[in-house]
């Protein structure tokens, strides 16, 4: 008897989902943000990711809404999701309700340190329904994020 084709058959893809303004990566607040254009975060994303045999899927968008239907459309395909939201991490319930909604294993990224930043973003939405959290890693943290995700699904194999 054949079995039906998962949704997600063949290499398995992660979701790599950023907010507000972190399309002006690279060309603003170097001093904060660094230097690297979100193309190069969604590079190294997606290298970290073959590395272990995956792919990735980016979004970026300023729209809150936008945000909320990547991560539905996400359901059934990816095995994961790295999520920077940007100033929406301090605000959205709405992306802390999708991300509870989809039941995807998530980890929130910051560039920066948001714990040594102003008092308004040391509390996140998303924190408590996270896997993980990497925050002050630079861009790098964006790896991280995409290797703890590619082992946790192989440990599920
Ligand atoms: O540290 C992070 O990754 C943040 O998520 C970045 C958000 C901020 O609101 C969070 O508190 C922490 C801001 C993204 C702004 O990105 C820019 C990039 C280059 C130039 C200007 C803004």
């Amino acid at each position: 008897m054949s079995e039906a084709i998962p949704a997600d058959a063949g290499r398995g893809t992660i979701l790599v989902l950023n907010g507000p303004n972190l399309n002006l990566l690279g060309t603003r607040e170097p001093e904060k943000y660094g230097t690297a254009t979100l193309a190069d975060v969604e590079q190294l994303a997606r290298d970290a990711a073959a590395a272990h045999g995956l792919d990735v899927e980016c979004f970026q968008s300023n729209h809150e809404g936008a945000l909320v239907d990547a991560i539905h459309a996400a359901r059934g395909k990816a095995l994961g999701i790295v999520l920077n939201a940007g100033a929406y991490t301090h605000t959205s319930v709405a992306i802390r309700d999708a991300i509870s909604a989809v039941q995807l294993p998530t980890v929130e990224v910051h560039i920066t340190n948001v714990h040594a930043r102003e008092a308004f973003r040391h509390h996140s939405y998303l924190s408590d329904i996270s896997k993980a959290v990497i925050a002050g890693a630079g861009i790098l943290g964006y790896r991280f994020a995409v290797e703890y995700l590619a082992e946790l699904h192989a440990g599920q194999d």
